[in-house]
């Protein structure tokens, strides 16, 4: 008998009273809007949805159709349901607060709509990254300033992955579990729960064309990896890159790996390439409940205290001696406290 996703949400939420019901809604609403994204997704050019959308997100980066068309399935499907009372995204210049027609609810939901844009035209997987927060006081109105809580105050995070399969991983606090669309039935099926990440790996994801820019224990850690059994790891190491965080992060939570996107002296005033709020800290708060470790070299990334909704921050997550080791390399060559 398969699990359906609001099977696994309800016996969470009877068994180990993990989410109340309105969080159950928000996470079936969030995952009935990736369908749709994914059904957009999988039209490719039948459906005139790839290439550029003529406009530029906040980042001040080349929005694709896809960019906007999943912002807008996931804006469209959270408004109405009374669970919410903003959302923020990566394709907004600031927070969208639920509008007054519709009730008013206690969580903030954060989403990257479509990360790994620069796949999209090319068929590489691409995917949906959210958080969920909840809003600390009820009484007021929404502002940004209530989306700016350290990533060890979320209740629930999770990715879709558009690949040779649409697979939604979710965390609610209590482990990882994997969910993949069955289109037939039009809905996911549990098909792995209690992920596990192996504390160690031979598989490290860093773009290397930045080699030049990176810092020196960055630079230690991936020369060590390259010198394989003859080096001091005394093992060969193999190198993945898809450009895609969410295809990244998927391999590591199947078979293990680390992942990289560290601060480089290319912008020394720009901390890292990936944002905290929705990119770094549901990532990070889904490996560490598989087992694995997430920081940006010095602390942990759940433990940042964001100053901005659109904030950047270093990367480095995966299997977690890999990434015990990183840091060490960190504190190594710190300048003396
Ligand atoms: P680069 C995609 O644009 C993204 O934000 C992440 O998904 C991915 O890991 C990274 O950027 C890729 O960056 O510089 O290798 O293209």
């Amino acid at each position: 008998m398969s699990v359906s996703l609001t099977r696994y949400l309800v016996e969470q939420q009877r068994s180990k009273g993990h989410i109340p019901s309105e969080l159950r809604l928000l996470l079936e609403v969030v995952a009935r809007a990736c369908k749709g994204i994914s059904h957009a997704v999988n039209k490719g050019a039948l459906g005139g949805v790839l290439g550029s959308a003529g406009s530029a997100n906040v980042q001040g980066e080349v929005q694709k159709k896809l960019d906007i068309i999943a912002n807008d399935v996931l804006i469209e499907a959270n408004e109405w349901g009374g669970h919410l009372a903003a959302m923020a995204s990566e394709e907004m210049d600031t927070i969208h607060a639920v509008p007054n027609r519709y009730p008013q609810g206690e969580y903030l939901l954060l989403f990257d709509p479509l990360d790994g844009s620069s796949n999209i035209d090319v068929n590489v997987s691409i995917g949906t990254i959210f958080s969920v927060l909840k809003k600390a006081d009820a009484s007021t109105m929404v502002r940004e300033s209530d989306f700016l809580q350290a990533g060890t105050r979320q209740v629930a995070a999770g990715y879709c992955v558009y690949g040779p399969q649409t697979t939604l991983v979710l965390t609610v606090g209590d482990g990882v579990a994997m969910f993949t669309l069955d289109r037939e039935q039009g809905s996911f099926v549990l098909t792995q729960e209690d992920v596990k990440i192996p504390e160690d790996t031979q598989e490290f994801a860093i773009n290397m064309s930045n080699m030049r820019h990176w810092a020196a224990p960055v630079r230690r850690y991936v020369d060590e990896c390259l010198q394989g059994k003859e080096g001091p790891r005394g093992k060969d190491f193999n190198m993945r890159w898809v450009a895609s965080m969410v295809a990244d992060v998927h391999r590591i939570l199947t078979r293990g790996g680390i992942f990289l996107y560290p601060w480089d002296k290319r912008e020394p005033g720009k901390a890292g390439k990936l944002r905290l709020m929705y990119e770094a800290n549901p990532m990070s708060w889904l490996i560490e409940q598989a087992g694995g470790a997430a920081s940006n070299g010095s602390a942990r990334i759940l433990d940042l205290e964001p100053a901005q909704l659109h904030q950047r921050v270093s990367v480095i997550l995966g299997s977690r001696h890999e990434v015990e080791r990183v840091v060490r390399y960190h504190q190594e060559t710190a300048p003396a406290a």
